[in-house]
């Protein structure tokens, strides 16, 4: 056995911010007190990925090991781990679910305060690393996952127990990591989408196609999707999620008024699936005054800021809310969320329109940002 041990292994090492990674061997320690070695099966790409590894400054850093979307089996288990064994299939999330403190037992948060959420390059409870190079120097973590690399180490904190009993495949479990959940859970659990209702979707990437799922699940009576690129879709792709698709030239042409009339006063809710600030404003401003709901899921520039007139605030009665994971907790709500696909009723397989060995993840990046992939999910 390896546990105890530490192990070598291949890992897309982020070297230079913006350059493509670099597959190299790496070395894994043994997992410490509240935390599992996981042997990565399957990972994807998330956008969150792609504007990390661009980042010079920080919370930029380098080396780095990038990668948050994935599955995989417990390799080993640290001192004090009892709610995890080999074997187990775990599904890893950037968002920490120590089950614990008041904001893990209260209903109505998703932001535990026992392991706050940083954007850290470091363990989350020792802030150490578990990676190095074979010249010994530090790797350092992303998001307390680290999935681009075949094995990973992740405190228990970041880690979900899924049961494969009805043939889960990996290759679609894995999306719930990161992606779809946040878009369907913004749906479900942030706005709480009611039926009837018109939804407003500034963005159809991943995650603003997975919040129209989640709308669509609700009985949604329009969705509106948003986007400077309809060239990216097929016919029929946009049907299949029940978006109506109004096309942008730019992202400043957007015509309140447009919306405005197609939604006869306003949108019951608006997503920014983006992460601009000039659209996190334009959502706001679509939303219907009184009950309008307005939530931004978009990640913008680390420091940016959004303008509202506070007179507009006042009188609008409006509610603008931000939402990380889809407000879900991800030990309760991901095996929720899993049971919703295997039942037929959650659609994941729409979302996968690539998928790769993990040797290729650079192919992964750039089918990415050309906007030609919605899910590419790489093989290890
Ligand atoms: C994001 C959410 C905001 C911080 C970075 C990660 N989530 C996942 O992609
Ligand atoms: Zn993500």
């Amino acid at each position: 056995s390896t546990a105890g041990k530490p192990i070598r292994c291949k890992a897309a090492v982020c070297r230079v911010a913006g350059a493509p990674l670099v597959m190299e061997e790496v070395t894994v320690a043994p997992p410490q007190a509240h935390e599992a070695r996981i042997r990565i099966v399957c990972t994807s790409l998330c956008q969150s990925d792609v504007t990390f590894w661009k980042l010079k400054d920080f919370p930029g850093i380098t080396p780095r090991i990038l990668g948050h979307e994935a599955i995989g089996i417990v390799e080993s288990v640290g001192a004090e781990v009892t709610e995890l064994t080999e074997g187990d299939t775990v599904i890893p999330v950037f968002l920490p679910d120590c089950g614990e403190c008041s904001d893990c037992l209260s209903k109505k948060s998703n932001l535990c305060s026992k392991l706050p959420f940083k954007v850290s390059p470091w363990m989350p409870r020792d802030g150490t690393s578990r990676f190095t190079d074979l010249d010994g120097n530090t790797i350092h973590h992303f998001l307390s996952v680290s999935s681009f690399s075949e094995y990973t180490v992740v405190d228990i904190a970041h880690l979900t127990k899924i049961d494969l009993d009805g043939d889960v495949q990996m290759n679609r479990a894995c999306l719930l990591s990161c992606g779809i959940s946040t878009g369907v859970g913004a749906a479900w659990r942030t706005a709480d989408v009611e039926e009837g209702t018109t939804v407003v979707i500034f963005g159809l990437g991943s995650i603003g196609l997975a919040v129209a799922e989640g709308a669509r699940i609700r009985g949604a009576a329009r969705i509106i999707g948003i986007d400077m690129k309809p060239e990216k879709f097929d016919v029929g792709q946009l049907e299949d999620f029940r978006v109506q698709m109004v096309a942008l030239s730019c992202l400043e042409c957007i015509e309140l008024q447009v919306i405005n009339e197609m939604t006869e006063g306003g949108a019951d809710y608006c997503f920014e699936c983006v992460g601009l600030p000039s659209l996190m404003e334009e959502a706001y401003a679509c939303c219907r005054k009184g009950w309008g709901k307005t939530i931004v899921l978009g990640v913008a520039r680390p420091m940016s800021e959004m303008k509202l007139e506070c007179f507009e605030v006042l009188h609008s009665g409006k509610i603008l809310t931000g939402s990380l994971f889809g407000g879900l907790k991800p030990k309760s709500d991901i095996p929720m969320l899993l049971k919703r696909y295997m039942d037929r009723d959650l659609e994941l397989d729409k979302f996968v329109t690539h998928e790769l060995d993990f040797k290729e993840i650079n192919t992964a990046f750039d089918l990415l940002i050309e906007g030609k992939s919605l899910r590419c999910v790489m093989w290890m």
